[in-house]
């Protein structure tokens, strides 16, 4: 090794000679901030750990077939997972079942587990792919396994130094920081000792090796002649102990479960999960902050995290350029055309600086469970059947979040229909004060189509979907004060119930009300008119059991359904430092269609007004207005307050972003019909025929959980 480049430093106090002392470029401080997981110190060592082709490892370890036997995940005539045995043959996600066979005759084609209608739980169905039009797909095996795989890692772990968040179903981030401290200061005792003057700034001395064991750990090259032969600092030694630790956890979760992974290892979350994507499978890349600049300048910034989308496509189209080495040359002010905030997220991002941090606490927010019908449906008791099945999905992964023990509860239920380009959709609240069952959802579930099939005009249905959210920790079943604001909830949102929120080419003053509805519903014919009655007698039944609770209970408060009116406001910039700002510019326009604002306008709405699927943004309340007669909360996905009478609604609003999330995942996930293969997918217009939903999805697809951290990474492929 040849020689140092030394570091002098020094306290002011200290004299010539010491000054020459050759020191770390880190500070004690710097050290000691790697214990509380501080984002700001450059020592922290984050990794992201990956599955290799993860469905299909779930198939070969769930048959037990040799992993290197190529096999793909089916999902009717698409493949959604690959091995990477069948990559060999260049099979991707982009090829039918068919064409895939034919390039690899040997290749293992496993469908996913589905729902049949009318079954009360999902399994391995022979040929399922040819029964789109009945079944539908689970994708519950993968959670299960997913689960596991999250425990295994968190128990290789030491229990008190761990921070790990889930980041998608086979994806998680850990902040090794603290762990690393211990280690560190295990096996260099000289580090432990107070700083030189008690001074914190001082510098660390230098390391006392100049070779560290990298191990068979992909290293990424420096890019600088002298890179490699400078020698290590305290940061690369954090890097080699996390690596250790990364590889031990992936020993773990491979000796235990059969799973391989790969591993990126950085001082951030944003160079962590580009290592992990580096090499693949099965192999762990170390980004050391000396290589950092390099990493990144050969990158295309539109594989960064938040870059994939939209965003990424705009700074491609404002600057002539997917590189980040040729983006580094714009200054700042430059950026600053995406708008400043994102600007200088842009330009930080790409000098490779995040300091954003590993949330453990990372919880479901919401469940979505929906099927898109070919043919469409054309009655109330097929939609029915259909309910069922996305309640029996739904419930089972509540238990899992122990609504069973009450730890963990959904507030919300919503429907969402379709029919062509145009939606409706139905929401209630879940009754809080009773336990939740099967049950209790498939009544809220019916009532909701009922009212939908009551309001005319519901089929052919194209797509349902079922979605719960608003998810909090169980409440007691208590008849006290809180049981009476759930009644005084679940009255208003009988009310509004009312009300359905339609987007496509309906204009606004067509809506109908039930009322209304059943006057004008002269002379059906008869088998809408068994449709019509049989909704009705769910609408009935519902309606009086629920009076009949309500009559136990006190009336709700006049206030809570004279809530001022609301205004419209444009949703608060974003950062894009966090998903919100993705899933704001991908998920909606920034605009309130114009069906949704002029119901807004014609009609003032109590906190349950029900909208459409593409929700409008953050509808914020004067509020100030109302600043010293109402206590407002603080929503941290939005960073803004609210008026709490606001709350409920607000909650909503991100159920529906979520949900829509979940719709454009699904999407993806559907086969692209065969004559689309190996073109570039381009997403239909939502007026291309009935029974079509907008943005194409074709078949059916499982909702997967929305999970915070789930959300902030939509799936990014590597290859
Ligand atoms: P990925 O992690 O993106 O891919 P992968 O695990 O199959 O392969 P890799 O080794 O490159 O990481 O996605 C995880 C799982 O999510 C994948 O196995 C199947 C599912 N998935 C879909 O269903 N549809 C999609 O479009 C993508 C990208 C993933
Ligand atoms: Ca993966
Ligand atoms: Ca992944």
């Amino acid at each position: 090794m040849s020689s140092p480049a030394p570091f002098f430093a020094s306290s002011p106090l200290s004299i010539t000679s010491q000054r020459r002392t050759p020191k770390s470029r880190f500070t004690y401080k710097q050290l000691h901030q790697l214990k509380s997981y501080s984002p700001q110190t450059p020592l922290r060592v984050i990794a992201h750990v990956d599955l290799d082709a993860f469905y299909a490892q779930c198939e070969t370890v769930r048959l037990n077939i040799d992993p290197s036997k190529p096999l793909a995940v089916q999902q009717w005539q698409g493949l959604i997972a690959i091995n990477y045995p069948a990559r060999a043959y260049g099979l991707s996600r982009h090829v039918t079942s068919t064409e895939a066979l034919k390039a690899c005759p040997e290749l293992i084609l496993q469908h996913v587990a589905t729902w049949k209608e009318g079954d009360e739980k999902w399994a391995y169905h022979e040929e399922a792919f040819k029964h789109i039009a009945t079944h539908k797909v689970s994708l519950d095996p993968y959670r299960m396994e997913s689960r596991k795989i999250l425990k295994c890692i968190k128990e290789s772990l030491p229990e008190k130094e761990q921070r790990v968040e889930k980041a998608s179903i086979d994806e998680v981030f850990m902040d090794l920081s603290a762990q690393v401290y211990t280690i560190l200061l295990e096996r260099y005792p000289e580090l432990g000792g107070p700083p030189p003057y008690d001074d914190p700034s001082e510098y660390l001395p230098i390391v006392p090796t100049t070779v560290l064991d990298w191990k068979a750990d992909a290293l990424v090259e420096t890019g600088e002649e002298d890179g490699e032969v400078k020698d290590p600092d305290w940061d690369d030694v954090c890097l080699v102990i996390a690596s250790e630790i990364v590889r031990d956890v992936r020993a773990q979760v491979k000796e235990q479960l059969g799973y391989t992974c790969s591993g990126g290892i950085a001082k951030n979350k944003m160079i962590a999960k580009l290592g992990s994507g580096y090499k693949k499978p099965n192999q762990q890349t170390v980004i050391r902050n000396r290589a950092v600049k390099h990493f990144l300048g050969e990158m295309k910034f539109t594989k960064i995290r938040m870059l994939g989308g939209k965003l990424g496509d705009e700074a491609v189209a404002m600057f002539g350029t997917d590189k980040v080495r040729e983006l580094l040359e714009q200054p700042l002010e430059q950026l600053k055309r995406l708008g400043d905030d994102t600007g200088s997220w842009l330009y930080n991002t790409i000098r490779g600086e995040d300091h954003s941090e590993v949330n453990p606490g990372t919880q479901i927010k919401s469940m979505l469970s929906a099927k898109s019908f070919r043919p469409a449906i054309n009655s109330f008791d097929q939609g029915v059947r259909w309910l069922r099945i996305f309640v029996a999905d739904i419930f089972s992964r509540c238990v899992e979040e122990g609504v069973l023990e009450n730890k963990r509860r959904p507030k919300t239920i919503n429907l969402h229909h379709r029919q062509g380009a145009q939606t409706k959709s139905r929401q209630s609240p879940i009754p809080q004060g009773k336990p939740l069952s099967e049950v209790v959802l498939f009544d809220l579930a019916k009532n909701l189509l009922a009212q939908i099939v009551v309001d005319g005009r519901a089929w052919p249905c194209a797509n349902l979907s079922l979605s719960v959210g608003g998810f909090e920790d169980g409440i007691t079943n208590n008849k006290g004060i809180g049981g009476f604001l759930v009644r005084g909830e679940e009255a208003k949102a009988m009310m509004s119930n009312n009300r359905s929120s339609i987007s496509g080419s309906e204009p606004p003053a067509k809506r109908r009300r039930t009322k209304g509805n059943i006057k004008s519903f002269f002379g059906p014919p008869s088998k809408e008119r068994k449709d019509f009655d049989a909704a009705r007698a769910v609408l009935k039944a519902h309606q009086e059991s629920t009076r009949e609770e309500e009559d136990d209970n006190e009336e709700p408060d006049d206030e809570e359904f004279s809530a001022p009116p609301l205004e419209e406001s444009k949703a608060k910039p974003m950062t894009p430092t966090t998903n919100r700002h993705e899933s704001m510019d991908d998920s909606f326009g920034a605009r309130t269609s114009p069906s949704a604002q002029l119901q807004i306008k014609a009609e003032p709405l109590p906190t349950q007004e029900l909208r459409d699927h593409t929700p409008h943004p953050i509808k914020q309340q004067p509020y100030q207005l109302y600043q010293k007669k109402i206590d407002t909360f603080f929503c941290d996905k939005c960073n803004i307050h609210l008026p709490i009478t606001d709350r409920s609604e607000h909650d909503d609003y991100h159920v529906a972003l979520d949900l829509s999330r979940e719709m454009r995942q699904e999407e993806r996930n559907q086969p692209l019909p065969t004559s689309a293969v190996k073109k570039t997918p381009v997403a239909p217009k939502p007026s291309r025929g009935r029974g079509r939903p907008p943005g194409g999805g074709n078949g059916s697809g499982s909702g997967r959980a929305v999970e915070k951290g789930q959300a902030k990474l939509v799936f990014g492929r590597q290859s």
